[in-house]
This record gives structure tokens, sequence and C-alpha cells, in this order.
């Protein structure tokens, strides 16, 4: 089990989304574990892109992550990572995939309504900065028994 940082970008919260985007993840079978609306600060917003603060569209994306309220949330499953970028769709809105939340519900290059980390290390620094010691949860679902197999004593 792997566990991810979505964020439900300001374009998202602000054309009332916030529900169809969380579906996509629900339907498929990730757990939420984490979850909260908030503004995210001038500082966590440079921590949080450090690795982009050279690209030319740094300043706009810092000042759009900062603008309105986002929602942030941990996602538990099976390649979890892998599972969310999937699902999120190519960066860009005009070239992602029908079928992806990007390709679905946007089209902007920079207004893509979501972000997931990209590899372990970024989920583990990721969750770290938006989410305090308690706020990730782990806990049962009944329908889990029917998302995965453990049939076979082990999660297929
Ligand atoms: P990702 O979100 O698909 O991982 P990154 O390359 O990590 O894409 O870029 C982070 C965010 O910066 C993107 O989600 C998008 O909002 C914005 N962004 C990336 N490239 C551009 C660009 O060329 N123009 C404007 N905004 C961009
Ligand atoms: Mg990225």
């Amino acid at each position: 089990m792997e566990t991810t940082l979505i964020i439900l970008k300001p374009d998202a919260v602000q054309r009332g989304l916030i529900g169809s985007v969380v579906s996509r993840f629900e339907q498929k079978g990730l757990q939420i574990v984490g979850m909260k609306l908030m503004k995210i600060s001038g500082e966590l917003a440079a921590q949080h892109y450090k690795d982009h603060a050279a690209k030319p569209f740094y300043a706009g994306l810092v000042r759009f992550m900062t603008s309105e309220p986002v929602v942030v949330m941990a996602l538990r499953g099976v390649a979890a990572i892998t599972v969310c970028r999937n699902l999120m769709g190519a960066t860009f809105g005009s070239k992602a995939a029908a079928g992806t939340i990007r390709g679905d519900f946007g089209i902007s290059n920079s207004f893509n309504l979501v972000h997931g980390s990209d590899s372990p290390e970024a989920a583990a620094r990721e969750i770290a900065l938006f989410f305090k010691e308690g706020e990730v949860l782990s806990y049962t679902r009944a329908v889990d028994s029917w998302v995965y197999d453990a049939s076979g004593g082990k999660i297929e």
C-alpha cells in the first residue's frame, strides 16, 4: 500500500468540482485517509513547489495555488501514486486524455484542477508538509473486501 498527496487546486474548488473530482478517486477504490479545506500560505507553496523555483511559470503557479482555498487529501491504495497520476492525466488540460480528471474537466495549462505526488519520496515529503501528526488516519472500510481480492491470503 502507498499513500499519496492530492490537492484539489483553487480552480476545482471555485468551479464546484470538489465532489466530481473526489468521486473519481473514490470510485477507483482509493481510500481517503486525510482530507481538509485550507488556504495555502506563500511559505508552504514555496516549500511544496521548491523543485520548480527556477521555472518560468513558478511565480504564477504560487500566486494561483495561494489565491483561494484548496482541498488536500491523503489517498491510500495499492500503487496509489501511479494510480492517481494516471487518473489525473497529462499536465496540460488540452493534452490530457479523455477519461482522466484533467482531460474531462479542464483545458488550461496551469489551471489543471489537481496535484498528485510523483514519487514515494515526494509523497512522504508532501504529506508531512500538509498534514500534522495524527491527521492521516488508518481505518478499515467494509468495502475493502470487495475492492481488493484477499481470498488467497494476500491482497491482489
Ligand atoms: P504535474 O502537476 O503534472 O506534476 P509539473 O510539471 O510538476 O506538473 O508542474 C506543476 C504545475 O505547474 C502544473 O500542474 C501546472 O499547474 C503548472 N505548470 C506546469 N507547466 C506549466 C507551463 O508550462 N505553463 C503554466 N503552468 C505550468
Ligand atoms: Mg509535478
